[in-house]
């Protein structure tokens, strides 16, 4: 495995409007980043990576963007932006901004250019078809609902748009387009920028001409999934975007790839892919369905044991991976990947030692070092998220009632995770002075940052304490470039595994249940280096695990 600085790192995900709100308007902002950069600092953190910042109409909170060479007002000025990448060097930690590219905003002068004249230069700029007779040119089904194609008002024309109608897609076709983009990019690079998170970048290779597919659902449509598995060519983009940008900048590069096919991987992670890493995204999509979140089951312990060990498996032959339990778009991975009424401080620190000390770049979503979880909505009136509300309106098509709809979508909402940051238990979880934008957890009079600081044996101080041995000079080189080996799999809710170097053998053990639970060791172990529990109770070669406890032996 080829050494890269990077993946000695730890990152972290910012979502900015939740983060902290230094002006009081009720937004988080870049200043209140500046401001916490020695609380992460202390962390362990190195990368941090910004979910979008620029000028937007936030019609999906900022992945829909107006000006990409400006810092949304509601967040400060470019001004603060080159603060914040100043003094994140000052501390060796970098910055990676979220690349929106398969898409911009309506309010964009290119699409306002394009809507006044769908034919000329700008028009080529996006996905733009007549439609005299009103039929539409493909029956795919957008990822926020309704069909992928918006009428522009007085005309024939549609023009397409994966995401939300006030997203429209930008055509990677168009040389000129490509061009812009990478300038841009460039532009953001020369700034000091380390580099870019990569948003829905599968969705820019469209199958041309456009054409329909078997409709899945009564509404006529079809999920843009269909044709996804059917483009090819992606990598043609991507390697020019690589050899025009990153490459020339040695920049760090995550991207958002979901469903990758196994021999792609190479060409995205591998020695000459395009992307430095990609997320591991089966866990979250272990349950997806062509229905909807409704329908959605969940995933046991069983099956996210299954789920991270195929992941290691397939993608480390490959690449590094970057691991997640939650982002932005996800709910709570404590509310989510614990049994329900079994979330506590101790499991949560089992699912913090299992997914950080698997084989990949950690990133961690504000506030997960501090196990903040989902927040049950109590009227849909309080939901932000688009793809939330078109997802309740989908339950409420399949039939069921108001109630059962908000409940179902409640689990899987988005604005789960984009609940303000947590921080103290004043008023507002002391993230805002002003009246914040989505309601605060009201557990955060129990579940806060102030208070977990001045705990030794709180959840922050595991996650500390994890990061710290990932760095520790003793076991780096084991939990970094180490191999990942599952043992006892058979063994229901245990997820136990061997990290091996040349030199040193790691054995992580996790009982993932609020029974006991023993297991019998292969050979003795010299040393505990992490254990959630005050002890740890062995008998001769067997380990008697309490309820979720989770250990890390030194073999
Ligand atoms: O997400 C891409 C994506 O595929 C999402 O539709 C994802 O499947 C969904 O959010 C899960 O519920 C990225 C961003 O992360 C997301 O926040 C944006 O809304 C989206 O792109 C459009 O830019």
């Amino acid at each position: 495995m080829q050494k890269n600085w990077w993946k000695e790192k730890v990152a972290y995900q910012i979502y900015p409007k939740s983060f902290y709100d230094t002006d009081g308007n009720g937004v988080g902002d870049l200043r209140g980043i500046i401001d916490k950069l020695d609380y992460l600092k202390e962390l362990g953190v190195d990368i941090i990576w910004i979910s979008p910042c620029y000028c937007s109409p936030f019609a999906d909170q900022g992945y829909d963007i107006s000006d990409y060479y400006n810092i949304d007002p509601v967040f400060g000025d470019m001004a603060d932006m080159e603060e914040l990448l100043v003094e994140a060097k000052k501390r060796d930690m970098y910055i990676l901004m979220d690349l929106v590219v398969n898409h911009c905003s309506d309010e964009h002068e290119w699409f306002q250019k394009a809507l006044a004249d769908p034919t000329g230069k700008y028009g080529k700029y996006f996905y733009i078809e007549e439609c005299p007779d009103g039929k539409l040119p493909c029956n795919w089904r957008s990822y926020f609902g309704g069909p992928v194609w918006e009428r522009i008002p007085g005309t024939d024309y549609y023009y397409f748009h994966a995401f939300h109608k006030k997203q429209p897609d930008l055509n990677w076709e168009n040389p000129q387009v490509r061009r812009e983009i990478y300038k841009m990019m460039n532009w953001w690079l020369d700034k000091g920028l380390a580099g870019f998170r990569i948003d829905a970048i599968i969705n820019i290779k469209k199958v041309l001409p456009f054409k329909d597919y078997p409709a899945d659902r009564a509404d006529g449509l079809c999920s843009i999934q269909h044709m996804l598995e059917e483009a090819e060519g992606v990598q043609d983009f991507l390697q020019e975007m690589a050899d025009q940008t990153f490459r020339p900048h040695a920049a760090f590069t995550v991207g958002e790839v979901f469903d990758a096919k196994e021999e792609e991987l190479p060409e995205f992670i591998g020695e000459h892919g395009c992307f430095s890493s990609m997320f591991d995204f089966d866990p979250t999509i272990y349950d997806a369905t062509e229905c909807g979140w409704y329908a959605r089951k969940g995933i046991t312990p069983e099956e996210f044991k299954e789920c991270c060990f195929a992941s290691q498996a397939k993608y480390s032959k490959y690449g590094f991976l970057s691991n997640i339990i939650e982002n932005h778009d996800e709910p709570r991975g404590v509310s989510r990947y614990i049994p329900e009424g079994e979330c506590d401080e101790r499991s949560k620190k089992l699912l913090a030692t299992v997914s950080l000390i698997l084989r990949g770049l950690p990133f961690i979503y504000q506030g997960q070092e501090i196990g903040m979880e989902n927040l049950e909505f109590q009227s849909i009136d309080e939901i932000n998220d688009i793809n939330t509300l078109d997802e309740y309106q989908v339950a409420l098509d399949a039939g069921l009632s108001p109630e059962d709809a908000l409940h179902s979508v409640n689990r899987f909402s988005r604005d789960n995770a984009r609940t303000p940051v947590q921080w103290d238990d004043s008023p507002n979880a002391g993230f805002t002075q002003g009246t914040p934008w989505l309601r605060v957890n009201p557990n955060y009079k129990t579940i806060n940052v102030a208070e977990q600081l001045q705990r030794e044996d709180s959840l922050w101080h595991h996650y500390r304490k994890l990061i710290a041995l990932r760095k520790d000079p003793s076991y780096a080189e084991t939990i970094v470039y180490g191999d990942l080996k599952p043992i006892w799999e058979e063994k229901k809710n245990l997820m136990a595994f061997y990290r091996k170097s040349k030199e040193q053998t790691l054995l992580v053990v996790a009982n993932y249940q609020k029974e006991p639970q023993s297991v019998t060791l292969e050979q003795v172990y010299k040393k505990v280096v992490l254990n959630n529990y005050v002890n740890l109770n062995t008998k001769d070669s067997e380990l008697c695990l309490e309820g979720y406890q989770a250990v890390i032996l030194e073999m």
